[in-house]
């Protein structure tokens, strides 16, 4: 599409918005934002970056602004099921907030077991009136692995012992937009690890409706708040991949643009932390990174105000965003290549799942990034 008609299309959707009552008229977006300490010029530079991340145009960042401040008239419902909720923690518990989170204290957020002040009978009650009152029209964000079958009773949430699965397909049904939020609701995430006790899965397993899978043990405030934009930007779905991941974000591997990577190529590895390479910001596949086999944008985006990544601080990518990585990604402090080595012909055997494309392409990568380091230690010994 071109862009002119695209910002038309998007501008008409926002104007749209605009004109739907505001669930609150004391707040504004500028309001906030002032009373934060940020200033409009602070605010148009968030737009601009949010702008860059979801692949669109620079001149389009006025219309992601307007979607900031249009974001009040979407009511949102955040359920949690089995995780650490580190997916919240991410966006919300920062030292300083950033106007990711403002976002979120400004978007009408009809329901979230952590930060809503109600409890028992009454935070059931506004659950439940929510869903009634915005059928049809409320977002949906899952957080957490669903226990489900037999062992659903290994969760309940509430004063009436529902379980989480129950929670989680009558909050389906209705939304305008479900998003699967962290790992753990995307595939299953660590609870489902085997042998998977609670016989935990993922959203999408548990209800009939698309759900757009944002992963990451957790997800990068940026790529929640995204997520969002995104949404309130165009009302339909995303470009996804394979794994129902939009594009926008977990289209590339953190390998591609990693600032270590000079050093992978250059045949430059970390060979135990501590060591001299460990100080020089060597690259760190040998003690386990996983970011040549990880699709996500932690290296441009970053977490905890865009201070730092893993690689950065230096430990490998575990694999976090990527499916049953608990299982599949190996030991965390080993290189991947050295199991697929002995698999790579035969594939994986009888492990091999549902998702063998994603696995298959490990495997191919695997090979080349694994004789990549082989080929590099006998060049250069020392490193
Ligand atoms: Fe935790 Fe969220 Fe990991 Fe899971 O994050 S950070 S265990 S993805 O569901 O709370
Ligand atoms: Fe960066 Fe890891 Fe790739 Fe090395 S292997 S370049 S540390 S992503
Ligand atoms: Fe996760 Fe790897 Fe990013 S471990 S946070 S996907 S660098």
């Amino acid at each position: 599409m071109e862009n002119s008609t695209l910002f038309k299309q998007l501008s008409s959707r926002l104007d749209k918005l605009a004109n739907l009552p505001k669930l609150d008229d004391e707040k504004s977006i500028s309001k906030l934002i002032e009373e934060k300490g940020f200033s409009r010029r602070d605010f148009m530079g968030w737009a601009g970056a949010m702008t860059s991340m979801l692949m669109l145009p620079a001149s389009f960042t006025p219309l992601v602004a307007k979607a900031a401040e249009v974001a009040d008239r979407l009511p949102l419902v955040w359920l949690h099921m089995a995780e650490c909720t580190g997916c919240s923690e991410s966006l919300l518990r920062s030292a300083t907030p950033t106007i990711d989170s403002l976002i979120f204290d400004y978007i009408s957020l009809e329901y979230h077991e952590t930060i809503m002040a109600a409890s028992g009978w009454q935070a059931e009650h506004n659950l439940e009136h929510a869903m009634e009152k915005y059928k049809g029209k409320y977002i949906l964000m899952v957080e957490g692995g669903i226990p489900h079958g037999e062992s659903d009773f290994y969760l309940t949430v509430g004063a009436h012992g529902k379980t989480g699965e129950k929670h989680a397909i009558e909050a389906s049904e209705n939304a305008a937009a479900i998003f699967a939020i962290g790992t753990c609701s995307s595939f299953g995430g660590v609870q489902a690890a085997a042998p998977n006790p609670t016989n935990a899965t993922a959203l999408s397993n548990v209800t009939n409706k698309p759900v757009i899978n944002v992963p990451g043990c957790p997800p990068s405030e940026s790529n929640i708040v995204g997520t969002l934009l995104h949404f309130i930007l165009y009302g339909t779905l995303p470009a996804l991949d394979v794994y129902n991941r939009p594009k926008w974000a977990y289209g590339l591997r953190i390998h591609d643009n990693c600032e270590r990577r000079g050093r992978f190529d250059a045949g430059e590895f970390v060979q135990q932390f501590g060591d001299a390479g460990a100080k020089d910001a060597y690259c760190l596949y040998k003690v386990g990174c996983k970011g040549p086999y990880t699709f996500n944008n932690c290296a441009r985006q970053k977490f905890n105000q865009g201070t730092s990544w893993p690689v950065q601080s230096g430990h490998g990518c575990m694999g976090c965003s990527e499916p049953d990585f608990w299982d599949k990604m190996g030991i965390v402090h080993e290189p991947l290549g050295n199991r697929l080595y002995h698999t790579a012909f035969g594939g994986l055997g009888s492990d091999a799942t549902a998702d063998k494309i994603g696995v298959g392409l490990i495997t191919v990568t695997a090979v080349g990034i694994a004789a990549h380091a082989a080929i590099s230690a006998i060049k250069n010994p020392k490193v």
